[in-house]
């Protein structure tokens, strides 16, 4: 928000000694882990006002994600939080030296800090990516990595969606199959889906309850929020190809091998809504103090026509259009996660219904779609495809791999800084409706760590300091950036390389 650089420097080397209040010791050993990971240093707890390197305390009259450095012979960070903390000891490492990024042991004897008063904290609460472990399984590992890089880039939440037509990632008890089954296909596209070619080679993967756990923990202590996302009723293949029973046709289905929408979903019986509501609880019990996201895109209603299940509900339900009985599902999970004390989070379809109060809105399909949940009274998450859809194009030049979206469509890096959070069109009035946004990183066409990279950054780069609410201008971010991507080489990032400046 504001740094005012003063003249001079100062230097920092090993041991670096540092004063800190009990309630950031916590956020302290994770910089001191950091350090002595990138440049075998160590951090030495003094005493306040003894000359140390570095003062850290909380300071209540600033908001919960603010902070304040002020770099002198003494430092000092004071902070809303312990979350504010950690993203002041981020600046410090990048206001010091490339090489305190390094993932593993560099050689750094000291390094100067350039005197400066900053004064910072987010405009927006929600600052998220989406990652889709569904249509390719990514490990523990990577998503650990993954969350490191946003924590880098001082976002605070990731989206993991969890289960799709093409697979389901977690391991539920009392339903074996749904990881036996559901967490492996005999085969994945090749090129684009369009193309109609399979692969013929298995994939799969799934979390186990530690897994998420270990997931959750690790991401608590980089102030990293995980939304868990379980997609019913539509986007159920996966399951049906696990439970029969829970859908609507007699013949047997495979976890799909293709990508787009399946028109196998749920059916609308006791069993399937009981079904949802009892694996939407084990996996929110997992998260406890996370907002769940109750999924709610793209449910066909093919099969709901043709069934004399859903008709007889229909009947009984008063219903006279096959769309109303996806409220079934919305309603029931909603309720169940509101009664385990969990804000509900959906995609924008739900707008398409009647949406149970506080629902927060996760609009993707185009930024107007923000502008009616907001005029519905609803909070929401901006997530346009237009904008935010890092499975696209990088840019619309040759030579790209294949992405979701066809030339002309193409979300550059550029395209991306100059995405407003509060969409256009909406009354000021409103404007406290807007959580924040997110980038989604969906996977059909993203299979391996590498491509993640070259997908996410660095519009994931960009796309940080919108989120924050800090943009300025594309001529004065781009050496920013150049710095950012130095520190992403470092940490093995295979990043997008820029193009020479037109
Ligand atoms: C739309 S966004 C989807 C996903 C696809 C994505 C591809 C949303 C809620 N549904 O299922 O992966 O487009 O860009």
């Amino acid at each position: 928000r504001s740094a005012d650089y003063q003249t001079g420097s100062v230097s920092w080397s090993s041991p670096l000694r540092v004063a800190v209040t009990d309630d950031l010791r916590g956020v302290v050993t994770t910089f001191a882990l950091d350090l002595k990971t990138a440049v075998g240093w160590d951090v030495a707890f003094v005493e306040a006002g003894t000359g140390g390197d570095l003062e850290i305390a909380l300071d209540p009259a600033l908001g919960p994600e603010e902070y304040r450095v002020v770099v002198d012979d003494v430092t000092v960070v004071t902070a809303g939080s312990p979350a504010g903390a950690s993203y002041a000891l981020t600046v410090l490492r990048q206001l010091g030296a490339v090489e305190l990024w390094s993932p593993t042991r560099s050689t750094l004897e000291r390094c100067e800090i350039a005197r400066v008063v900053i004064d910072d904290g987010p405009v927006f609460p929600w600052r998220g990516v989406h990652l889709d472990v569904a249509r390719h399984f990514f490990d523990v590992a990577s998503v650990c990595r993954l969350i490191d890089l946003l924590a880098a880039h001082r976002l605070n939440t990731l989206h993991l969606h969890l289960n799709d037509d093409q697979g389901w990632r977690v391991e539920i008890p009392g339903w074996p199959r749904l990881t036996d089954v559901g967490a492996w296909r005999r085969s994945s596209p090749v090129g684009h889906e369009d193309a109609a070619m399979d692969d013929n080679t298995p994939h799969g993967g799934y979390f186990t309850a530690d897994d998420l756990v270990h997931l959750r923990e690790h991401a608590a202590r980089r102030f990293v929020r995980i939304v868990p996302e379980i997609d019913l009723p539509g986007h159920a293949q996966a399951v049906i190809a696990a439970y029969p029973e829970l859908g609507n046709v007699d013949e047997p289905l495979e976890v799909w091998t293709r990508w787009g929408i399946s028109e196998h979903v749920l059916n609308v019986g006791a069993e399937a809504l009981a079904f949802a509501e009892e694996v939407v609880r084990y996996v929110a019990g997992l998260f406890p103090e996370s907002p769940v996201h109750i999924g709610g895109d793209e449910c066909p209603t093919s099969e709901w026509e043709r069934s004399p299940l859903a008709e007889h509900v229909m009947v009984e339900q008063g219903f006279g259009d096959a769309r109303q009985l996806q409220r079934l599902f919305t309603h029931r999970l909603s309720a169940a996660l509101r009664d385990e004390g969990h804000e509900v989070v959906a995609w924008d379809e739900v707008l398409d219904a009647r949406v149970d109060p506080g629902t927060v809105i996760c609009a993707w399909r185009s930024s107007s779609k923000g502008v009616e949940a907001a005029r519905r009274g609803l909070d929401v998450v901006m997530a346009p495809m237009q904008f935010l859809y890092f499975d696209w194009l990088n840019s619309v030049e040759p030579g790209e791999p294949t992405a979701q979206a066809p030339v002309p469509y193409a979300t550059t890096w550029q395209k991306v800084y100059g995405f407003s959070v509060v969409p256009p069109g909406l009354e000021s009035e409103l404007h406290h409706h807007v959580r924040g946004a997110q980038a989604q990183l969906w996977t059909e066409y993203i299979s391996t760590r590498d491509h993640l990279d070259y997908m996410a950054f660095p519009r994931v780069t960009v796309f940080s300091e919108v989120v924050w609410g800090t943009p300025t201008t594309l001529e004065d971010v781009r050496p920013r950036l150049e710095v950012q991507l130095d520190r992403l080489a470092i940490m093995g990032v295979r990043f997008r390389t820029l193009d020479p400046e037109a």
